[in-house]
């Protein structure tokens, strides 16, 4: 056999053998390198006679043709098989299950706030919502505080630097009263709405947060009664409890917005807080000063107000005892309402 055909046949195997792209390389420059076997045949052609040097130069650059054609062909050989290993390695399997992002949850108290709107919804009730920075005429004037009444000190509320566009302080509001003027003075009678958000006082302890929720109701018309307050609150905690096995009763009491004014207690027929009286809201008749301050005509209109705080509530129904479970953000505690 001609020394070129083995030649070729020694570099195929050699290439075959390469098991990877850098041996392949080195294979490579033993062959075809400046100073490989194929390279010392060309330089052999040199020393021919003219008329020899010109067919067997035609031969070798033929075995050279072939032998970089195998060299091609592994060197793809190989190329393949790293991707194949890549792909392999890097395999997704589709028919796992998502691992999904986390969802998120409605706060507990965010939870109270709906089925408020909801159950006093379904009786009529509008929703109002207005600003959380108020001026203190709407926030206490209107409410028929008196000018030096302590809950307007600074002591009690938070003041805002700076002033409304009529110089009077501004300050974040201590309940949501000042909603319901805005609501009275800008609808048509009868205004039956309630107000339900964020609250601001300056009282941090076990049972106070500086920040709270508080849900106002307002029913004012030719004939409201504290007999419609009532069966309206009676209503309320039954659907908002899920039980008609709840007792309900007003306690004489004092707000400057109200007269006369109660205090409301429930107490539960059956479950860990059994025939225990609780304290869930406060309440009255709006008193004349404020009716008219609303622009309503206290001689034809009267109506009842009440007032109750949603973490008060929600504690309640799902048997919490520490207000600060609320506003620490905690996990383990949020999941078990979602
Ligand atoms: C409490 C007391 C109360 C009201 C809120 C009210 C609102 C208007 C007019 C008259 Cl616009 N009254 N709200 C009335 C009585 C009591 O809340 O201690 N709540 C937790």
């Amino acid at each position: 056999m001609d020394s070129l055909e083995q030649l070729i046949d020694s570099a195929r195997q050699d290439f075959q053998a390469a098991p990877d792209a850098v041996s392949l390389e080195n294979a490579k420059a033993k062959y075809l390198g400046k100073t490989g076997l194929v390279t010392a045949q060309m330089k052999q052609l040199g020393k021919m006679p003219p008329e020899e040097r010109r067919a067997r130069g035609a031969v070798i650059n033929a075995a050279k043709g072939q032998i970089e054609s195998a060299l091609n062909a592994r060197r793809q050989e190989i190329a393949n098989a790293k991707l194949q290993e890549r792909l392999s390695a890097e395999a997704i399997d589709v028919t796992l299950p998502g691992r999904g992002r986390g969802k998120g949850g409605i706060h507990p108290v965010m939870r109270t706030w709906e089925r408020i709107e909801r159950i006093f919804g379904s009786i009529g009730f509008d929703v109002a919502d207005g600003p959380e920075i108020e001026n203190d005429w709407t926030n206490f004037t209107a409410l028929n505080s008196p000018e030096n009444h302590p809950a307007r000190s600074m002591q009690d509320t938070f003041y805002i630097d700076g002033k409304d566009t009529q110089g009077k302080p501004l300050l974040l509001r201590t309940h949501t009263s000042p909603m319901q003027v805005r609501y009275a003075r800008s609808h048509e009678l009868p205004v039956k709405v309630i107000a339900p958000g964020r609250t601001y006082r300056v009282d941090s302890d076990a049972t106070h947060s500086p920040m709270f929720h508080q849900v106002e109701g307002l029913w004012i018309d030719t004939d409201i009664s504290f007999a419609d307050l009532k069966g309206v609150y009676l209503n309320f905690i039954q659907a908002f409890f899920e039980t008609d096995n709840v007792q309900i009763r007003f306690r004489p009491s004092y707000f400057p917005f109200t007269e006369p004014s109660a205090e409301i207690d429930i107490a539960f027929g059956s479950g860990p807080l059994k025939g225990r009286w609780l304290e869930v809201s406060g309440c009255g008749q709006v008193h004349p000063n404020v009716l008219r301050n609303m622009g309503i005509d206290s001689e034809k209109y009267t109506g009842f107000a009440f007032g109750s705080g949603l973490e008060r509530l929600t504690m309640l129904r799902y048997g919490i005892n520490d207000l600060r479970l609320f506003y620490e953000g905690d996990l383990r505690f949020l999941r078990q309402f979602n």
